[in-house]
């Protein structure tokens, strides 16, 4: 289903109240000194991944149910992203799971892709799962496996995704591991690790000199005891071995509770080595819910990070930004919209962190302004820059309200039946 493009604008009464409250906004922070006109051209060009997993419905250990008009193909798929695309303007790429999603027609995808106007961001490998009629098994491990013809089997999937990624324009991989141990004694630390850095070397020789390899830690899960890379520190490590092409991919969830995200953040930037960067929210553990909707101050503080690593961090490169979510009782559609929405706003509250007045605070040790600068971006409601961005790029002013009203999930029930099933998780 493509929208048409005639359906997406506002109605006059719509805008003039938006207008109303925009001006009254940008007149506020013109006297903070605030140019908003580069703020919202910021807001208007990010652009976040959206991945092609997360477009079903997820499961869980106990169940999964579905909310029918589920993609049903990778072309599907793309329509789906395309839809999130034209309501918002914010999700221009989508990044592939391989195996979930291997193209058929190279050619016919590229040029939907196109159509839409949808990049192809970071792919994906996909070693935590053996796929029908594998040779070798990665129950006990992928590149860390202590039988050199599972290694040699995940080493070879990574180089294959790196071709099919080549064919369609993706400049990076992203490496995401189960390996770990479920029991003490079970494995080898050491040997592991080792393992791991080999076949992530091997893998590194096939990147193009334009390419990038994203190493994700997360502490635990599917594994309950270790993990091989469990933490930032491994991932930086490995990222170092392999070499200048290779950096750390941060998600948000892959983290214990009360991690400091906000601070490897700035460590990794101030490294040059910060990749990617995973969206979602949680309470517990990976829990892959929708963005800002546990700990929007967290996020917060994360976007204030990047906000300033992208502005006094030029050794690190641009980022790969992804939604890692998945939707176990909204539609996805939906989850996705409101999680967009979420990063724009947290992103705008970000830039509006008047950073040399909290430089001149920290220096004077004054601890209760700091908080102050912070709190003053923190709390104000942004959302009239976030529709204005919207407004710019020919999006409607409140996406998820169009989405309803053009009947978006009825029409893809109409399309595509209620029994189809999407691949992933
Ligand atoms: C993992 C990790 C990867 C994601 C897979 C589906 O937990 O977050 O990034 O692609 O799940
Ligand atoms: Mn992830
Ligand atoms: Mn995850």
């Amino acid at each position: 289903m493509i929208i048409n493009p005639n359906k997406l604008s506002s109605d006059s009464k719509e805008i003039s109240n938006h207008n109303e409250q925009f001006d009254h906004l940008a007149n506020r922070l013109s006297k903070q000194n605030i140019e908003v006109k580069p703020l919202i051209d910021k807001l208007a060009a990010f652009q976040v991944a959206i991945p092609s997993w997360a477009l079903g419905a997820g499961g869980t250990r106990f169940g999964r149910y579905s909310y029918f008009g589920e993609p049903a193909s990778l072309e599907h798929k793309l329509e789906d992203i395309g839809v999130l695309h034209s309501l918002t303007r914010t999700a221009g790429a989508v990044s592939l799971h391989i195996p979930w999603d291997i193209p058929k027609d190279y050619k016919a995808i590229k040029e939907l892709a196109q159509e839409l106007d949808l990049k192809f961001d970071a792919v994906n490998s996909n070693t935590f799962q053996d796929s029908t009629g594998a040779k070798h098994s990665y129950k006990f491990g992928s590149l860390s496996n202590s039988s050199a013809d599972s290694r040699q089997q995940a080493i070879a999937h990574n180089k294959e995704v790196i071709q099919i990624g080549e064919k369609l324009g993706s400049k990076s991989i992203t490496v995401w591991l189960a390996d770990g141990s479920s029991f003490p004694g079970q494995t080898n630390f050491q040997t592991a690790l080792s393992h791991t850095q080999d076949s992530l070397k091997e893998i590194y020789k096939s990147l193009a000199e334009d390419w990038k390899l994203f190493i994700e830690y997360k502490p635990y899960e599917p594994h309950f005891y270790s993990t091989v890379i469990q933490d930032w520190g491994t991932s930086f490590m490995l990222a170092n071995e392999c070499g200048e092409k290779a950096y750390t991919l941060v998600d948000l969830g892959h983290h214990l509770p009360n991690t400091n995200i906000e601070q490897i953040v700035s460590t990794l930037m101030f490294k040059g080595k910060l990749g990617g960067f995973h969206f979602n929210d949680s309470k517990y553990g990976d829990d892959d819910i929708t963005v800002g909707s546990i700990k929007p101050y967290a996020l917060f503080l994360i976007f204030n990070e990047l906000v300033y690593g992208m502005a006094n961090n030029p050794q690190n490169p641009e980022l790969s930004w992804m939604i890692d979510a998945s939707h176990n009782l909204k539609d996805p559609l939906e989850d996705l919209i409101q999680s967009l929405e979420a990063i724009q706003i947290t992103y705008a509250k970000a830039l509006l962190v008047d950073q040399q007045r909290l430089k001149q605070a920290q220096q004077q040790h004054d601890v209760s302004l700091c908080q102050e600068i912070l709190q003053e971006a923190y709390l104000t409601d942004v959302r009239p820059l976030v529709k204005q961005a919207r407004l710019q790029s020919n999006a409607p002013l409140d996406p998820l309200t169009t989405y309803r009203k053009l009947g978006v999930r009825e029409q893809l029930i109409k399309e595509r039946g209620k029994n189809t099933v999407a691949t992933g998780l």
